[in-house]
């Protein structure tokens, strides 16, 4: 994943200021993360009605993609299957509906309604 900073830093009454640009962080790069039932359909490999973290959760579904850079896909999207461990709330290496849930809101609250959080 590419970062950059864009402009000379400068320092004001002792504050740092500093211009950067998150190759994923803009409105258009953001992508939608499927609904649960969506994910458990497609994905729930042992049918337990739960998205394994590690091994259930194809590297393709992001929270923003960039194709248009023509980079290799690990430097072009930014997988869920990266953070989802953070969202296993009760530590058993999966994500039930409500962690789910909960992983999408908080993905996208940060961009309100640029988002699919539906
Ligand atoms: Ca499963
Ligand atoms: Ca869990």
């Amino acid at each position: 994943m590419v970062t950059s900073g864009n402009a000379t830093p400068i320092i004001i009454n002792d504050i740092l200021y500093v211009n950067g640009w998150y190759n994923l962080g803009g409105p258009t790069q953001f992508d939608s993360i499927p609904d649960f039932n969506i994910m458990a359909a497609k994905y729930d490999a042992n049918h337990d009605n739960l998205i394994n973290t590690l091994t259930e959760i194809p590297y393709e579904i992001a929270a923003g993609k960039r194709p248009d850079l023509g980079l290799p896909i690990g430097d072009s999207l930014s997988s869920i299957s990266r953070f989802a461990r953070a969202w296993d709330s009760n530590k058993d290496g999966d994500l039930d509906e409500k962690e789910w849930i909960q992983m999408k809101k908080d993905f996208f609250s940060y961009y309100g309604s640029w988002g699919n959080c539906t």
